[in-house]
């Protein structure tokens, strides 16, 4: 190497001594300016675990649009504070009712840990937390935009409809000390005080979603229900049940009393099984539904369908059906009879009572994983269930393989094989696209190898691989034909809350961000840190967690 080259190396090779002894010097003296690879300052990311004071709105998690800190004071909870319900003048009557529930549904959830009167009063000014409709709001604040603001005198949430407002109190929820989530009365607590702000607010998409899988491990609606609370608190909007597979038949369908009689006496490992009646399946969509959240119920057709089979082997043309109960994992050899009125006539039962029960637009007709029909004997299938189900009011869904059945609303899953082709397609040909990758949203894969809980056949996924892609660009479709993001947790290895808890956090708050926050306030750096601050909120509520290593949790 010439000398000159030889000079500068050495030269280099000083620097960075004296920059490795400034770096070891800077943390050793507790300095947090986080110094780059080559010694620059780089905007620091708060220490882990949250900074002294009020959180601010920048640090919640999704991260909203925009906001601006406020001066001053910020607005501190006490005996006197009073929970204000304004509906409008030309809002409905149900909207005014809507309205007072959520600031009622806010109370509750104050009063607990606070210990607080917090009493809901009729509109009126002074002092308080206040939520109003406000159609003035510019028309892109949409139906669950809000606009938070807080000063000394107060919280106003304002927004266009009651479900914007709804997602308003889960931002002021953020924004107290993490003891606001315990479920029970905090003595000797923090100063409940929010940071004075205004928070501009909007999702990035329409359909944030996470799916439990019902059918592997059977959850009784309570559980549902819990569920439900974690996918609130992120401002998740949709939740999809998987109500049928090959080791249970999760809904009861009177017209078809077999299926739930014989389809749910079981579960994987042989457990004893369970199912929802319409009573129960109504409870969880009003309790869903309360937190501004659409049930999007599965029946898996023609595949994965051994429990319909057991119940119902007149269907079992092509002799694909396993020794019932079927307590296995494998996946794939199950089908039902493609062809004739006997398997339309069950699934017109089907579709028919699941629409009745199902107050949202969606019946996800499932599609994955047929390996035993002819491709065009499919295809037809699919048709003609879709056309059932619009035939009953509702919008089809289907896993991706649906497509050349003419599925309008395709969840993409499964990137082998060439997938992403058919479904670019299927989206120039106008369907939408909801983005759930195996490989970034599978919420039942492993963190990593060796983890006890899960599975590994779509890989590992860490939080920081949950989180680093974008919904719009990972598989090539027609832009704007993503609809947005949904996180499957599958159950095979799970059956129970705490295991469900395990692999939903930390990593579907990452989901959520995904399917919340603008696409320029994505960075991982920033989204850790803050991700870190949540811990202690779940620990006050009670849900457990992973400690993952690639999130800065605060020291204990
Ligand atoms: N793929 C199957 C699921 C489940 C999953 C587990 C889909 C659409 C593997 N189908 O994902 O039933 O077994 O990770």
């Amino acid at each position: 190497m010439p000398r000159r080259i030889a000079g500068l190396s050495v030269r280099i090779r000083a620097l960075s001594t004296v920059l490795c002894v400034l770096l070891l010097a800077a943390a050793g003296f507790g300095l947090h300016r986080a110094l780059g690879p080559r010694g620059e300052a780089v905007a620091d990311h708060p220490p882990a675990g949250a900074p002294a004071g009020p959180r601010t709105a920048d640090r919640i998690v999704p991260v909203p649009l925009s906001v601006t800190p406020g001066s001053g004071p910020g607005y501190r909870l006490t005996a006197g504070t009073v929970i204000r319900a304004a509906a409008g003048a030309e809002a409905v009557e149900r909207q005014a009712g809507e309205v007072r529930r959520i600031a009622e549904r806010l109370a509750e959830a104050l009063r607990r840990p606070t210990g607080l009167p917090l009493p809901v009063a009729e509109p009126g000014d002074g002092d308080g937390i206040g939520l109003a409709l406000d159609p003035a709001l510019p028309e892109t604040t949409g139906p669950e935009g809000y606009r938070l603001t807080a000063d000394a005198t107060g919280v106003r949430i304002t927004a266009r409809s009651p479900e914007g407002l709804f997602r308003g109190t889960q931002t002021l929820r953020q924004l107290l000390p993490p003891q606001i989530e315990s479920t029970t009365r905090v003595t000797g607590g923090p100063e409940w005080t929010v940071a004075p702000v205004t928070v501009e607010d909007r999702p990035r998409y329409g359909y944030r979603g996470a799916m439990l899988d019902v059918a592997r491990h059977f959850f009784t609606p309570a559980e549902v229900k819990g569920f439900i609370d974690r996918l609130a608190l992120y401002k998740l909007n949709h939740l999809h049940l998987h109500l049928t597979d090959d080791q249970g038949w999760r809904i009861e369908i009177p017209a078809r009393p077999a299926l739930t009689a014989v389809g749910a006496v079981s579960e994987v490992g042989g457990t004893p099984g369970g199912f929802y009646t319409a009573a129960d399946y109504q409870e969880i969509v009003r309790y869903a539904q309360e937190r501004y959240l659409t049930v999007v119920p599965e029946i898996d057709l023609p595949g994965h369908s051994n429990a319909a089979l057991a119940a119902q082997p007149e269907l079992d043309c092509t002799g694909s059906a396993r020794p019932w109960p079927y307590t296995g994992i494998e996946v794939g050899f199950s089908t039902l009879c493609p062809t004739g009125d006997a398997v339309f006539s069950f699934t017109r039962d089907v579709v028919t009572e699941l629409a009745r029960l199902t107050p949202g637009p969606y019946l996800h007709i499932g599609g994955d994983e047929v390996k035993r029909v002819a491709p065009a004997a499919y295809a037809e299938f699919v048709r003609r269930v879709g056309e059932q189900v619009r035939a009953a009011g509702k919008t089809p869904v289907g896993w991706n393989q649906t497509a050349p059945g003419g599925i309008g609303v395709l969840q993409f899953w499964d990137g082998r094989a060439g997938r992403d082709a058919e479904l670019r397609e299927a989206t120039e040909r106008g369907a939408e696209v909801i983005m759930s990758p195996s490989g970034r949203s599978y919420l039942d894969m492993k963190y990593e190898s060796g983890y006890p809980l899960g599975l590994v056949w779509a890989g590992t996924i860490d939080v920081r691989s949950a989180y680093s892609w974008d919904p719009d660009t990972l598989v090539p479709v027609r832009a704007g034909s993503v609809l947005g993001v949904e996180a499957p947790l599958w159950t095979e290895t799970l059956d129970t809350p705490g295991e469900l808890d395990r692999m939903l956090l930390p990593r579907l708050p990452a989901l959520a961000e995904l399917g919340w926050s603008p696409r320029e306030s994505h960075d991982w750096g920033r989204f850790r840190s803050r991700l870190a601050e949540e811990g202690a909120r779940w620990e006050a509520a009670g849900y457990g967690y992973e400690r993952r290593p690639e999130v800065p949790w605060p020291a204990r």
